[in-house]
């Protein structure tokens, strides 16, 4: 089944210089990456990002970790577009808990547990397709992704947004 995955390496992958070496594991899929970006996340986009899992203890812990503060300030998202894609990429991931991950994948490799408890596991990647849908609208807008994912709609709206001088 053709599917789109969303990809973010985290603050903690770019704080390391791991963004090449990242890219170079998913290359192993053969996917196509349909879209990419630099983005300076806000706590709306992080909240809205884990909302699934606000209700756990770790939760302030998490976004502040996605917001970069104890990185760099920006994480690079990216769509990865073909055959089973959600599955592929997630097979390369690892397992959530960097320690139990298989020491060969991404997280396994370059991830670690802070002294508070939290998991930098340098990479997050959709779980299911739901999850896929509702992530990728909230990090791309339809312009952003070079192939047709989702249906979209025109909109006349006049939004105030910054164009360059
Ligand atoms: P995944 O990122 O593998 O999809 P998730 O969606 O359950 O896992 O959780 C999102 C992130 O939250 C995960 O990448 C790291 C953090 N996290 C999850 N469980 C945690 C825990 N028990 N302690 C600390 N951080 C945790
Ligand atoms: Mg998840």
């Amino acid at each position: 089944m053709m599917q789109a995955t969303l990809v973010l390496i985290k603050p903690d992958g770019l704080k390391k210089s791991l963004t090449g070496n990242v890219l170079t594991r998913l290359s192993e899929t053969k996917l196509d990456i349909v879209a990419a970006r630099i983005v300076k996340v806000s706590k709306a986009l992080a909240e809205n990002h884990y909302i699934q899992l606000k209700d756990k203890p770790f939760f302030d812990e998490l976004l502040k970790y996605l917001m970069g503060e104890y990185h760099k300030k920006k994480v690079m998202a990216l769509v990865y577009y073909g055959e089973d894609a959600i599955d592929k990429v997630r097979k390369i991931c690892g397992a959530t808990n960097p320690e139990e991950a298989d020491p060969v994948s991404i997280r396994g490799a370059y991830g670690r547990i802070t002294t508070k408890g939290v998991y930098e596991n340098v990479i997050h990647a959709s779980t299911n397709e739901q999850e896929s849908e509702r992530e990728i609208k909230l990090w791309f807008q339809p312009d952003e992704i070079i192939v047709d994912l989702y249906p979209t709609k025109n909109s006349k709206e006049k939004i105030d947004r910054r164009v360059w001088a």
